[in-house]
């Protein structure tokens, strides 16, 4: 009888261990959740836009550096925004086609895919992948840096990255903004954007972007800032022409 018992509990452990393995393979093997396909675009349009900065532009105090202060130096620029005081252009904007499910297709080179921790700030400050591509994570910096993503869509990433290992390469299967952060330096951070089709872009100095190549059509446009938040705005791209925008950004 109690063998009986036994083995009864034991295919019941087994049966639902199998389930939960069953279920959580099926998650992660979850394929790419984007429609987008990428094709030969032919005269197409741009969209071209300006985000700037309304109201008072406050002046953010440097962050202080209190450790490896040797590679890191004393203090880090501050850089959750970022505005052109002449012109109140804002970088580190990311404009984007939000609802676009055909066009061009990405324009890759090795510089286009990979951060750098450069003196204890993760460089750029922004960056655009392409979901489901590896990009490198650099580390030259001869010190204990630590990767921790504070992803909610894709799989939390929690890597130390010593001063050996000077590559380490990840990858994000699904759309997010993900917010990138170092254990061992708390002023670290910065964002990488796991984009399903190549219509990102972020600002440059001037607040100024460029969506190149854009079939014709309607779409939605969307930009995100990392403290200011989301906006969006309908656009008609037609053939060959220029759409350009200008938003405003506040506090
Ligand atoms: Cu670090």
């Amino acid at each position: 009888m109690r063998h009986i018992i036994e083995s009864m509990l034991l295919t019941g452990v087994i049966m639902l261990a199998t389930l939960f393995f069953t279920l959580t393979s099926t998650i992660a093997k979850e394929p790419n959740d984007t429609n987008y396909a990428p094709v030969e675009v032919k005269n197409g349009g741009t969209v071209s836009g300006v985000i700037k900065f309304g109201g008072e532009i406050p002046a953010l105090a440097e962050i202080e550096v209190t450790k490896d202060t040797k590679v890191c130096g004393k203090a880090k620029p501050d850089q959750s925004l970022v505005v052109d005081a002449k012109r109140r252009g804002i970088k580190n904007v990311v404009a984007y086609l939000k609802d676009i499910e055909s066009g061009k297709k990405w324009a890759l080179d090795e510089g286009s895919l990979k951060m750098d921790q450069k003196g204890c700030v993760f460089t750029p400050h922004i960056l655009v992948v392409p979901t489901g591509t590896p990009f490198a994570m650099l580390n030259n910096d001869g010190i204990l840096h630590n990767v921790h993503t504070r992803s909610e869509i894709n799989e939390e990433i929690n890597k130390a990255q010593p001063k050996f290992l000077k590559k380490m390469k990840l990858t994000f299967e699904k759309p997010e903004f993900v917010k990138v952060t170092c254990d061992v330096h708390n002023w670290m951070n910065a964002w990488i954007v796991a984009a399903p089709n190549p219509y990102y872009r972020v600002t440059d100095e001037q607040g100024k972007f460029e969506l190149t190549d854009v079939p014709a059509g309607s779409y939605t446009l969307e930009i995100w800032h990392e403290t200011l938040g989301k906006q969006i705005k309908q656009v008609e791209v037609k053939a060959g022409e220029t759409v350009s925008l200008e938003f405003t950004l506040t506090k």
